[in-house]
């Protein structure tokens, strides 16, 4: 019988993917690796694949927000974001952190239910085997890696942290999609129903997933603010009813937004204007309710005053249609000091650079003498204490 090629190639990879490894020495089989070691009957392959279920679904919701909010923040030529609805990235990065947060209970007692399996005998029967347990492995790493890291960023616990959380959680996020579709497409298919104590197991679960939203959700969800016991920030908080992630002392900016040599320099093709608060304030002045959705989960709406930015980008000498801003703080360093405003942004008339918040003059903590406020856009994108915006028109 003449073989064709490919399915000789075929053959032999399936030979040496299925091939047998040889088991270690049945001396070292001891502790948790004895046969009949684990007893306990609540766990089952029903209860596994139920919160497995669960997991994925509120994983595949926090890689798709996560990814949203990174290519918003870090747009790649061909991605455009709109200035509308307003609260729509306060909705999505409000359900990342509120999903993840509810993932952490579903993770610890997916995690029970399985850790057995981690000592498995032999611990790997073939090549095929060895691989399906490697991306297991590397999957239980990546959502704890993801669940801790959230919940750490949140919390503003950098100095834990040896590392730059951004980076290495969004790079983590693919990782763990990655090892998910794996895992999705290689698990064992559920054989048994559920009995009456996994059932009650499972709702204890959902139980706590429950109370961690309800005590949490707060930070973003108006109505649950006075419950949300364990949220790190509620929208209430800080000066004139609004958290501040970053005070005007911590940026130390505090001498030169007093300095009544501060100005705006406003760059355009027109040339350069330099406004100082009078000119600011001698301006047409709109008003503009809008939120501030931090990327850390929490938001808080006010009602902002001051200058559209499509007006200042006309005194500039540019189409307010199709601009582009650069907007400048006068702090000296920091990740966030600038930020740049898209032309659907430019263009809205609800686009401001506020003068005042709720109808005070702003807190220095959030942004006086000048910042930035746009719709639909996430908070480190919120530039405080304006010094310089530059605009030019897109070709
Ligand atoms: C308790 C769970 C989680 C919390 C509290 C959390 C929190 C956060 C926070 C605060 C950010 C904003 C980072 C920033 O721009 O400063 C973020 C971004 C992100 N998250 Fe999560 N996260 C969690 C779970 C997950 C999981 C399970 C995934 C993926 C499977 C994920 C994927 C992402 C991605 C891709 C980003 C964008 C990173 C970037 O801007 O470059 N997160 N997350
Ligand atoms: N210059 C400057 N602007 C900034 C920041 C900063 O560190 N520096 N932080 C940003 C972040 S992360 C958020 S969430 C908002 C918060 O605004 P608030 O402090 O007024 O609530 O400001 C943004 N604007
Ligand atoms: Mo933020």
């Amino acid at each position: 019988m003449v073989r064709h090629p490919d399915a000789a190639m075929k053959a032999r990879l399936r030979r040496y993917w299925l091939a047998p490894l040889p088991a270690p020495p049945e001396r070292y089989r001891r502790g948790p690796w004895r046969p009949g070691f684990f007893r306990s009957g609540r766990r089952s392959t029903a209860l596994t694949a139920r919160l497995g279920l669960w997991l994925g679904l509120a994983f595949g919701i926090c890689f798709l927000t996560g990814l949203l909010s990174h290519v918003i923040q870090h747009p790649p030529g061909w991605f455009w974001w709109p200035s509308r609805p307003v609260r729509l990235y306060q909705v999505t990065q409000g359900l990342h952190v509120i999903t993840g947060l509810a993932s952490a209970p579903l993770l610890v007692a997916k995690l029970w239910s399985v850790y057995p399996r981690l000592f498995a005998w032999p611990p790997a029967r073939t090549v095929a085997h060895a691989a399906e347990r490697g991306a297991v492995a590397l999957l239980v790493a990546a959502s704890l890696f993801q669940v801790v890291s959230g919940i750490l960023n949140i919390f503003q616990k950098y100095g834990l942290m040896p590392f730059f959380f951004t980076a290495a959680h969004y790079w983590i996020g693919w990782l763990l999609i990655g090892a998910m579709l794996i895992h999705v497409g290689t698990r064992p298919r559920r054989t048994e129903g559920l009995s009456k104590d996994r059932r009650r197991l499972l709702l204890g679960v959902g139980a706590a997933a429950g109370l961690i939203t309800l005590f949490t959700a707060g930070q973003t969800v108006r109505p649950l603010a006075p419950v949300a016991l364990l949220a790190p920030r509620r929208p209430g908080d800080g000066p004139q009813g609004l958290p501040v992630n970053k005070t005007a002392a911590a940026a130390g900016v505090l001498p030169l937004i007093d300095d009544p040599a501060y100005r705006i320099i406003l760059a355009g093709p027109g040339g350069e204007l330099s406004l100082d608060l009078a000119a600011l304030n001698a301006l047409p002045q709109h008003a503009a309710i809008l939120p501030i959705a931090c990327v850390e989960g929490w938001s808080s709406t006010a009602t902002w005053s001051g200058v559209r930015l499509r007006d200042l980008v006309a005194m500039a000498g540019a189409d307010p249609d199709r601009a582009v801003a650069e907007v400048e703080s006068v702090q000296a360093g920091g990740r966030y000091r600038t930020s740049v405003v898209a032309p659907e942004h430019v263009r809205d008339p609800l686009t401001l650079i506020a003068l005042r918040l709720r109808g005070e003059v702003l807190h220095a903590d959030h942004g006086y003498p000048a910042r930035l406020i746009a719709p639909n856009r996430p908070g480190v994108l919120q530039t405080k204490w304006v010094g310089r915006i530059t605009v030019r028109e897109e070709t």
